[in-house]
This record gives C-alpha cells, structure tokens and sequence, in this order.
C-alpha cells in the first residue's frame, strides 16, 4: 500500500512536469519589463498597461494570434528568451548591433533616449561631471549600463547595478545612490507622474525599440509583428497608444482609487495581488514538501541500508543537492538545463518546485537518517535475534520509534521550505515577496508593504 502511494506520487510528480514542458500551440509566450512606465506597469487593480502592452495586444488581435504575457524584468526577460523558456521579449528593448548576434528585432516601433535623474531637490548634480565620488544606480544588461561602464572612470561615478527599475527608484528616492540612469520616456514619465525626480543633465538620444525573437527561433512572430505595427501606424491606432501615455494632452493616470499610504489603503488596493501571492507561495511550499518527503524519505532508508552501494548513492545525491545554493539550483533548472536538455523546458512556477523539492529533499533524507540512527543499536539487534528480517524489524520496531524523533525536524524543515519560496521570485514568479515588490514599484511605500 505504502509503496503503492509512493508510486503514484512520483508518476503525479512526472506527469507534472510534462504539463510545464508542454508546448502550448499557437499560443507564444511573451515576457516584458515589470515596472517600466509607460511601457509596462501594473494598475493598482493588478491588471497591466502600457505602449508594449497595449500595442502587443493589438497586433496580436490583428495578427490572429495568441499571446500569454509575463512581466520578469529587464534581464530575466532577456534571459527567458535566450533560453527558450519564451518566445519573444518586448521591453523598451533597444536594437543595437551587439543584441542583433543574438535576436532577430522587429521595425523600430518607438525612438528613445537614455537619461540621468536624481532627487528632486538635490541641487548638487547639474551636469555629467558633478557625478564625481558618487554612486548612479542603473538597470541589469541595459543599454543605460553600457554607457556607465564606457563613461564611469572618466567622470569618476560608480554603478550600482539592479535588477528591477523598481528597486532602483526605491534606492534614489532612499538615498542608497545619488543619481540613476534609464530610459528618458521613462524618467520623464515618472517626472509627469509626480514623482520626486528631476532631470536636470540633458538626455543622449539611442535609437530605436523594437520587439525581439531568438535568432533562428519563432522569426514568423517577427513578422506579425511588423505587419500588425504596419497596419496600426497606418489606420492610427499607433499614434492613440503613444497618446494616450505620452502625447501632449496624454496625461494618463493610474487609476488611483484609493491613497495608499495608509495601512488601510494599502490593504483596500491590493489585498488582490497579495493574495494570490501568498497563494503562489503556499502551493509551492506545500507541493515541493509533499514532493520532498517522498524523496527524501526513500534517500533516507538508503542511507541507512545494509546495502553499500545505496548508502552510497545517498551520500552521493544529498551532499551534490545540498552543495548548491537553492538559488543556484533554480537558476541552473530554469535557465541552464533547457539549454542542454532542450524539452527540459519548465515554466517558471514548476521549474521553482522543481528547485525547493530537490533541496527539501536532501534536507529531509538526513532527517530520516538521523531519526533512525536515533534508536539504539540494540533494537535492530534484539529484533533481528528474535528472528524478525530486516524490512519487518524495520517497520515494527525502528520506524515507529524513528519518526515520533523526526516530526519536530520535519515541522522545521517545512518552515523553511516555506520562506525558501522568496528565493524563486528570481525566475519570476509572482509568489509573496514579488507580488510586495511590484507594489512598491508603484507606490515606494516600501516600510508598509
Ligand atoms: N531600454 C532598455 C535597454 O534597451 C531596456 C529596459 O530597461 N527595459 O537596454
């Protein structure tokens, strides 16, 4: 019966897999910044606008095709690209010749520029020189970060690098860096929007945006997408989109319901998104576990087997699993393993459980070794004297014994298991902790959230 249960866990487990490996027809995924206004940003009733937004959505309704969206971030959405696990990147995206070895981009849809800003106020920065001495913030495997590595030691700054436009503004407006650089429409959007910024050193113009596709991959969606901006330029629509972000009379406001620095407010705008964040989390923890236990509970009695060659392979798997950091470890399954293995392709959401089990799992083998090594020797012995096998003294004397040692363990491991789900919200996934940082990306009401 036991072994029966455990069976059918490890074909769940399998199955589940193969749902996330799937691929999903005519459907493409495409991922996008995720606080990148007016491109990209999320309303405070969790739904998300922007040009990107607005024009994918509308190429794609003429174009006849079906888009699934996702919101990783700049460099994970590059990443997500590059390895497979999406099919096109759309992101304030600039095409430059470095990025066209390894993209194929669309038309240029939108001309940009890149910008430093710094605190409103702040009347000690009023060209590139005053930067000396100190610290500009600027975004992952940007063109705004090329430009500070070219210029930095001949202006004398330093860079700090983040991962999301989010955290950067959160820095400038704490004073963690004295200045950052983006995307002027995007400065200059927070400028519009209220935000304490200004701009006082004048932009450099960068090119073009466009929509991108891995070289040699999905290249037909390139094609849409040119003749679906084809037809928008054409019949106006694409002149309504920039309008209504950013046209003179655009004057586009979130729809703000609610002031949201209250605790109050806060709650009332986005019980929603933390929510289903805190849903995320709690499946993933309890998936993983459940998951973990079957493993690490079969690696366990390994360890303890009379038989060498399983002792073995237990040491073997949970001393590798549990040498790798667990952010390592999901990085390595989402990004690195499609790469090698390319119908290894996980979602974000699968590829985290993926990741917590196989570490829970190493944890938990050591647990159960632990546990059984607990009972004295004399047991097993006395058992076996008394002429009872190996499996039976086992199940009847050791085990009942061993586990009632365990429970504590496993009680804290799951804890941990629980908090560890954080640490996959670098693939993406909207658990608790980045469904708080999309937040504040929106309102900086970083204490409260
Ligand atoms: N504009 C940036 C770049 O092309 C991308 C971004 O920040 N979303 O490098």
């Amino acid at each position: 019966m036991k072994k029966k249960t455990i069976f059918f866990l490890m074909l769940f487990f399998i199955a589940f897999i193969g749902i996330g490996s799937e691929a999903d027809g005519k459907t493409y995924k495409v991922v996008l910044d995720s606080t990148y206004a007016p491109f990209e940003f999320q309303n405070t009733d969790g739904t998300y606008s922007g040009i990107d937004v607005d024009l994918l959505d509308e190429i794609s309704k003429t174009e006849g095709f079906t888009i699934q969206k996702s919101f990783p971030g700049f460099q994970a959405a590059v990443d997500q690209v590059q390895s497979g696990q999406a099919d096109a990147i759309i992101a304030g995206m600039s095409i430059t010749d470095e990025r066209k070895k390894s993209f194929t981009f669309s038309d240029p849809y939108f001309d940009s520029s890149i910008e430093f800003a710094v605190k409103k106020g702040d009347n000690s920065t009023k060209k590139i020189e005053d930067l000396k001495g100190k610290v500009v913030g600027v975004k992952n495997g940007t063109v705004s970060l090329d430009f500070l590595n070219e210029n930095k030691d001949k202006y004398g700054f330093t860079i700090k690098i983040f991962d999301e436009g989010a955290q950067m503004y959160d820095a400038l407006s704490i004073g963690q860096v004295q200045a950052i650089m983006d995307d002027g429409p995007v400065v200059d959007y927070a400028v519009a929007q209220g935000k304490e910024l200004a701009t006082p050193i004048p932009a450099t113009p960068i090119g073009h945006y466009g929509f991108a596709v891995k070289k040699g991959q999905n290249e037909e969606l390139v094609k849409y997408f040119n003749e679906g901006l084809r037809k928008l330029k054409a019949n106006g629509g694409y002149d309504k989109i920039l309008n209504k972000y950013i046209g003179k009379d655009a004057g586009y406001k979130e729809p703000k319901q609610v002031d949201e620095s209250t605790y109050s407010g806060l709650l009332q705008n986005n019980w929603q998104s933390l929510l289903s964040g805190l849903g995320n989390t709690l499946v993933m923890a309890l998936l993983s576990f459940a998951f973990a236990m079957v493993i690490g509970i079969i690696f366990g009695l390994f360890s303890v087997s009379p038989i060498k060659a399983l002792r073995i392979l237990s040491t073997i798997y949970v001393d590798v699993i549990r040498g790798v950091p667990l952010m390592v470890l999901a990085v390595f399954i989402f990004y690195g393993l499609p790469q090698f293995l390319p119908f290894f392709k996980l979602n974000d959401f699968v590829a985290g459980i993926f990741a917590l089990t196989l570490n829970a799992s190493a944890y938990i083998a050591e647990i159960v070794r632990g546990g059984i090594n607990a009972v004295p020797a004399g047991q097993m012995e006395a058992s076996r004297s008394l002429g009872l096998g190996y499996l039976p003294t086992m199940q009847k004397i050791i085990l009942p014994q061993a586990i009632r040692i365990m429970v504590p363990s496993f009680v804290n491991q799951f804890v941990i298991s629980l908090k560890d789900t954080t640490i996959i919200s670098v693939l993406g996934v909207i658990e608790l902790l980045q469904a708080g940082k999309i937040i504040v990306g929106r309102n900086l009401q970083i204490f409260k959230v």
